[in-house]
């Protein structure tokens, strides 16, 4: 009885006195202080001021941005680079929305990222309903989860979870609305570990089955997608290929899994059909597709009674008209290729001379223009200086535009995540802020950004940004004075040249009048001689690069239809 009373009595006393709390503000950073956070992007607001005074005193870096949309694809590209969510905040209202694009670009690029909005006081406020807008409604359709918090008591618990989430298979974004009010709360100093877990492994019988139908096959080939690239697994990959012998294509957020410069290297998936690659999709019975799913664009689609699929990945695939595999080897990717690797004894049955001979054909296609030197320069040229003068290591960064064809056909990457494009959510604007999120966190990389004159303008106030902060940077626009990815889909219509042509500013101007130093380039051996100076030299560089896409339409929708029919 007095065992049972003592502890009563002291239970009695620790609701009396409270041992530790704490300002909601303050425990909100502790707990993305426990979370690792080293970075936090946005452009606070006044209902966000209780957070920013906590967050003076923390080892979170604030970086201040432009737009939010600049520090919202930041934040998704830490994500991308690292696996860990990138925190991004905002105000209510417009801020907020000003968060709903990098939003879906984290969701549907599978990027783990954290958006932190404000709020007006949710238990009374003198403000009617002034810049309130439902935000954790808005952010239901484009995130994994979105709460507003209501109680100082539930920040540990929530921010907890909502990093498991966002980072779990397959990761993305989430939201946390946190009110002026509740900001200010005083609560319980409660942080929950960070506890994590290994992903499950592929169940054996389903590994047995891939196996025996790889082995079946005549023309395997296989193909690697996005969820290769986020999870370390090009060792697996590279081992399973020598081991095999099998070929292989990416998709575009595939590229570099693998080193592309593989004699087994077929090429990338720019294209849904009609490329040279298509040629072997189209011959091969057996496709074992790793890491992809049907958020990226279709590297090729499937047909009733086509090409086989076996859909590796850590989730089972969404059934689509264009992807319908046969079987499922679901859990740790790197583990089943492993996996698989051991178990395929066979190789009897595999006759690769074809897909010999379209590498052979992609290999002549691609390198046709790269040394050809006319002015302005057209892309193919410009992937292959890009390429010459980069180390294995270095990044490009693209944004959406026609040119992000030409580099994932023509662009060699030799290492993953070393050509961040975008193939999900295929947004404009995010090239100038993931190229300087990839320098904040790679001081001894180079970075390159590749931009269109239309996306770049979509946010080149970030310029002032990347100059604050003295990163080392080289933005390449490709300036065609046009929209030109929709010009080239115009004409392959067979529509008429109409309402896609704008008048650029001075980039050289504007680039110097952020602090930014400025180029552009009158010829070729100008533009090489150019470039490898920026390379060299410390600043944010920005190159103003005439483009000739004279040839979009003569290649990528007349000859490659004639072309690759007769192979
Ligand atoms: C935010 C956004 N708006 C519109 C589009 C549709 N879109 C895709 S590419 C493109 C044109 C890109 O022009 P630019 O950046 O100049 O690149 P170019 O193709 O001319 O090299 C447009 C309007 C998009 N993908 N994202
Ligand atoms: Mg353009």
């Amino acid at each position: 009885m007095e065992d049972l009373i003592i502890p009563l009595f002291q239970l009695k006393i620790k609701n009396l006195i409270k041992e530790s709390n704490m300002k909601a503000s303050d425990l909100f950073v502790k707990a993305l202080e426990n979370e690792g956070v080293a970075y936090i992007f946005g452009i606070p607001g006044e209902e966000n001021l209780d957070f920013l005074n906590s967050l003076k005193d923390s080892k979170i870096k604030l970086i201040l941005t432009r737009h939010e949309q600049g520090a919202g694809f930041m934040a998704a590209t830490y994500g991308r680079l690292t696996g860990k969510p990138g925190v991004c905040l905002a105000t209510l209202g417009p801020g907020a929305t000003n968060l709903a694009t990098p939003a879906a670009y984290a969701q549907l690029g599978a990027m783990p990222m954290m958006m932190i909005t404000g709020q007006k006081p949710i238990k009374q406020s003198k403000q009617g309903r002034f810049q309130i807008v439902d935000i954790v409604e808005l952010m239901g359709p484009i995130t994994k989860d979105t709460h507003q918090i209501v109680n100082g008591n539930n920040i540990s618990a929530m921010i907890r979870e909502s990093f498991r989430l966002a980072m779990e298979e397959r990761p993305g974004a989430v939201h946390l609305e946190f009110p002026e009010d509740i900001a200010k709360e005083d609560c319980e100093d409660r942080i929950y570990e960070v506890v994590g877990h290994r992903r499950p492994d592929a169940n054996l019988m389903a590994v047995k089955e891939a196996a025996k139908m790889i082995e079946n096959a005549k023309m395997p080939l296989l193909l690697i997608g996005a969820g290769a690239n986020r999870k370390r697994t090009g060792e697996a990959l590279s081992k399973f290929i020598e081991e095999t012998g099998i070929p292989f294509f990416n998709t575009q957020m595939g590229k570099g899994v693998v080193d592309e410069r593989h004699p087994k290297f077929m090429g990338t998936a720019a294209l849904s059909d009609n490329d040279f690659l298509h040629c072997a999709v189209n011959r091969a019975d057996l496709i074992i597709n790793v890491g992809h799913d049907v958020i990226e664009k279709p590297p090729f689609f499937m047909e009733e009674g086509g090409t086989k699929v076996i859909h590796v990945n850590f989730f089972p695939a969404n059934v689509d008209r264009v992807y319908f595999p046969q079987l499922n080897v679901i859990g740790d990717i790197a583990n089943s290729v492993q996996l698989l690797s051991s178990s395929i004894k066979n190789k009897s049955n595999w006759d690769f001379s074809y897909f010999e001979k379209i590498k052979g054909e992609v290999e002549s296609h691609l390198s046709k223009y790269s040394e050809d030197k006319r002015f302005p320069t057209l892309p193919q040229r410009l992937v292959h200086i890009i390429r010459e003068q980069l180390a294995e290591e270095d990044i490009v960064t693209l944004d959406n535009g026609i040119y992000k064809i030409w580099f994932a056909r023509n662009y060699k990457c030799y290492q993953h995540n070393t050509l961040l494009l975008d193939n999900a959510l295929a947004s404009m604007g995010a090239g100038l802020p993931s190229a300087m999120l990839a320098k904040l966190i790679n001081e001894n990389k180079k970075v390159v950004s590749v931009c269109g004159d239309g996306g770049f303008m979509m946010n080149s106030q970030e310029l002032e940004t990347a100059v604050r902060l003295g990163l080392n940077l080289i933005v390449i626009i490709l300036n065609d004075n046009a929209y030109g990815m929709i010009k080239w889909k115009q004409e392959g219509m067979g529509f008429d040249n109409f309402g896609l042509d704008y008048k650029n500013p001075d980039f050289v101007k504007y680039a110097e009048s952020y602090g930014a130093i400025g180029h552009r380039p009158t010829s070729d051996q100008n533009f090489e001689k150019i470039f490898s100076n920026c390379l060299e030299t410390d600043g944010v560089h920005v190159i103003d690069l005439a483009i000739d896409y004279s040839l979009n339409h003569s290649i990528l929708n007349v000859l490659l239809k004639e072309k690759t029919c007769t192979l």
